[in-house]
């Protein structure tokens, strides 16, 4: 049982002052503004919003964040980004995984993500042989979210192929691969170890149409009937063309006409849709994950967000790649791609209305939903993930109101996070995650160590 007093906050009812929270340790249990102050409460002077569902994440990728940033001979693409990725993977053991994953969810709660879409398919040794676990490094990852307190759902994904169509695997690919029975037995042991976490969820993610055949899929969605299903699609116009050379469709509409798509389901990315498949996507009820920094780092493209939300759709946000984790950047820059792409200003959100508040209010429902987590919200029932922003940083002076959505977004950096709770945990601290020390320096040699090639 924990009791927090917040100074002014982010309701359900809107912005308030002196706003108790009590929760039973892990879940909400009251939110009331203006009523007396318990004594025993927990004074969080700042701002306080909800935290917000990152919903998809390689944790592993970070690792090689900023050393994939030098002109090859050849025009560099996604695909050539990928050989380095799967060479940089293949150095990597389940205590690697582990000190990555744990460091990067430290920086994502200090940035004010509480809870991560963990889309995990780097199952198995670099020659492809099963630990004797056959979940250890989904394992790994489970222990990360424990050492510092983000929220998990973990998904982990199917992957068999190297192309559409049962295309055979390529031999970087190896680490990733599974038959549906050892799936069916991988998921078993993951879900065991996600048990173990408050609030842990599982999922599955037939990685894409290029990984997983039209029978996997079906076999995959029988054994699984219920959870989160997140899948890539449509993030480069290469994949889009080998799916239609090979079915005739594009990749999301082969999932609209081939699949049961609908509200348990995020498709990943989602940039390169018509007005149909937009539309249809959007009425299915299924979350589009966008992932604004890496599809612009990869140059995968602009994802249409007026079109997609006019109709509708619903979205969150995911860190992807890794490449940088900051909550205001990843909603700034699915604005400013808009902008830039129309030459125009507030893309997102109806006329009068803030910009930042709308994108914002959209993600952190769209990450709950597409995660299957209790979050985004300051509300009974709901984990107790609350982000307190300093008020006193010179970004958030003379700012009420949504203005202070909007300061974030546009005009702060992650420095404006001062408290972090997840699922009741009080991980971040002025600014620092609590184990940040041990953490890092765990990261650092391991960081170093890959860096330089061994
Ligand atoms: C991934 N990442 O699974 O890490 C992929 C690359 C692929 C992104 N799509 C591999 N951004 O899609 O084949
Ligand atoms: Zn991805």
């Amino acid at each position: 049982m924990a009791t927090y007093h917040l100074s002014r906050a982010l309701t359900e009812e809107g912005w308030k002052d002196d706003v108790v929270v009590v929760t039973d340790g892990i879940t909400i249990l009251s939110v009331a503004a203006g009523g007396p102050v318990p004594p025993d409460a927990l004074r969080l002077s700042g701002i306080a919003i909800p935290g917000m569902a990152n919903l998809h994440s390689h944790a592993f990728q970070r690792a090689m964040a900023g050393l994939v940033e030098r002109r090859g001979p050849e025009d560099d693409s996604f695909w050539t980004w990928r050989e380095v990725m799967y060479r940089f993977l293949a150095e990597m053991g389940p205590e690697d995984i582990e000190a990555v994953a744990a460091w990067l969810y430290v920086e994502m709660l200090e940035a004010g993500f509480t809870c991560v879409g963990e889309f995990h398919y780097l199952h198995h040794a670099p020659d492809g042989t099963h630990y004797a676990d056959i979940a250890e490094t989904g394992a790994r990852i489970v222990a990360a979210a424990e050492t510092t307190g983000i929220g998990l759902t973990l998904l982990p994904s199917f992957y068999a192929h190297g192309g559409c169509g049962g295309q055979p695997a390529k031999p970087g690919q190896k680490r990733f691969l599974c038959s549906v029975d050892d799936f069916a037995t991988l998921m078993e042991s993951s879900a065991r170890h996600v048990a173990r976490l408050p609030g842990g969820k599982i999922g599955i993610a037939p990685h894409s149409l290029r990984a997983v055949a039209p029978n996997e899929l079906a076999a995959l969605l029988q054994a699984f009937p219920t959870g989160p299903v997140h899948m890539h699609a449509a993030e480069q116009t290469g994949e889009v063309e080998e799916c239609v050379a090979w079915s005739g469709a594009r990749p999301v509409q082969w999932l609209l006409d081939n699949t049961p798509l609908g509200a348990r389901w995020c498709l990943i990315h989602c940039t390169h849709m018509t007005d149909d498949e937009s539309a249809r996507l959007a009425a299915a009820g299924a979350v589009a994950g966008l992932c604004p920094i890496t599809e612009a780092n990869l140059g995968d493209g602009i994802f249409e967000a007026p079109r997609f939300l006019d109709a509708g759709g619903r979205f969150g946000i995911g860190s992807d790649s890794n490449v940088r984790i900051a909550l205001g950047e990843e909603l700034r820059t699915m604005e400013y791609g808009q902008r830039l792409r129309e030459r125009k200003r507030n893309r997102l959100g109806p006329t009068g209305s803030s910009t930042g508040r709308h994108i914002f209010d959209g993600a952190r429902k769209g990450g709950a939903q597409a995660l299957d987590q209790p979050t985004g919200a300051l509300k009974a029932g709901l984990r107790a993930d609350i982000v307190v922003l300093d008020a006193e940083h010179p970004v958030l002076a003379g700012r009420t109101g949504d203005a202070i959505i909007d300061a974030l977004v546009f005009a702060g950096g992650d420095g404006v996070v001062k408290d972090v709770i997840a699922g009741g945990r009080h991980v971040v601290r002025d600014g620092r995650h609590v184990r940040r020390e041990e953490i890092a320096a765990r990261y650092r040699t391991v960081a170093t160590r890959l860096a330089n090639g061994s």
